[in-house]
């Protein structure tokens, strides 16, 4: 039954069904649960907005085993599948193998690893980053595929040609050969504020492998049209973060203004919308259930 299905598998069922696919970014506990409450059923545990939220650039400033304790906490918040931002999975072969062990036994759904370098550096910060070697990256794909202890897990591969200015047979070359290396899923990564690059690569690609995409700075796009270019997911990648400082500046710089919340309060989420979120009623019936009576 749909109860009985493993994160693993929801993930998995996501990605690889016909019929487009949306993943929220979310960066801690409170977020994933955002997420969950909006009706998204997966969820992207984005670098950029989790190392942001630390206060952290990113840049692999946060180690893998601090991304990992904030995965855990998003995944204890939530019921949903998550697709974890892997960046360059930490390092070479060995350290993607342990990472995605670590994934697997905290319940994380999947992981997307980019064909960079470590540490890496934001797809949306400077030019011609450059790029890992094809066959060691494949490596990489492959010892990570085989360290999954679920038979589900989803490891997609993210292509970042397009982004460091390579061409288009260079993207396809290097999405094929991840793909023949192991990959669930191919990544492919724009930084255009249009769509086209991304389309010439669906259509060439044929849908060989499952495709995701993360239309940040090509945001004006209509979402019916990547149904129709077969795409597979969609991630949006970073905006519940971006959210949450607009509001967060706006109250503060009112407090600080004003020296008093009368002008916040109407628009802040109120106490009680805290204890709900969090399931505070589960623990309230808890405690009649374990507290001796008084
Ligand atoms: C992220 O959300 O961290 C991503 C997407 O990797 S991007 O910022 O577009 O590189
Ligand atoms: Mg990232």
């Amino acid at each position: 039954s749909a109860s009985r299905e493993t994160r693993f598998a929801a993930l998995r069922r996501e990605i690889a069904s016909p019929s487009l696919s949306f993943l929220m970014e979310a960066h801690d506990g409170l977020s994933a649960k955002i997420v969950q409450e909006a009706g998204f059923r997966g969820i992207w545990a984005s670098g950029l907005t989790t190392s942001a939220a630390l206060g952290l650039r990113d840049s692999n400033e946060a180690s893998w085993t601090q991304v990992l304790d904030v995965l855990e906490y998003m995944s204890d918040a939530t019921t949903l599948p998550i697709l974890v931002d892997g960046d360059t999975g930490h390092g070479n072969f060995n350290n993607v193998r342990r990472f995605v062990r670590k994934l697997c036994e905290r319940g994380i759904a999947g992981v997307c690893i980019e064909d960079k370098l470590f540490p890496k550096t934001n797809s949306f910060i400077g030019e011609a980053q450059p790029l890992a070697d094809v066959d060691e990256f494949c490596g990489r794909i492959k010892a990570g595929k085989d360290s999954q202890t679920d038979d589900d897990f989803v490891l997609v591969a993210r292509v970042e040609a397009l982004i460091s200015g390579h061409t288009m047979e260079e993207a396809l070359r290097r999405a094929e050969a991840y793909h023949a290396a192991g990959a669930d899923a191919i990544l492919i990564h724009s930084k255009k504020s249009n769509a086209d690059e991304i389309f010439t690569f669906a259509e060439r690609w044929a849908n060989r492998a499952p495709l995701v995409i993360v239309p940040t700075m090509y945001y004006s796009t209509p979402t019916d049209l990547y149904r129709q270019a077969g795409i597979s997911t969609i991630i949006w990648a970073n905006h519940l973060l971006r959210a949450s400082m607009t509001a967060m500046r706006e109250t503060a710089a009112r407090i600080h203004e004003d020296e008093s919340l009368v002008r916040v309060e109407g628009s802040v989420a109120t106490v009680k919308d805290i204890f709900r979120l969090m399931g505070n009623a589960e623990l309230e019936e808890a405690e009649r259930r374990y507290l001796p009576a008084r």
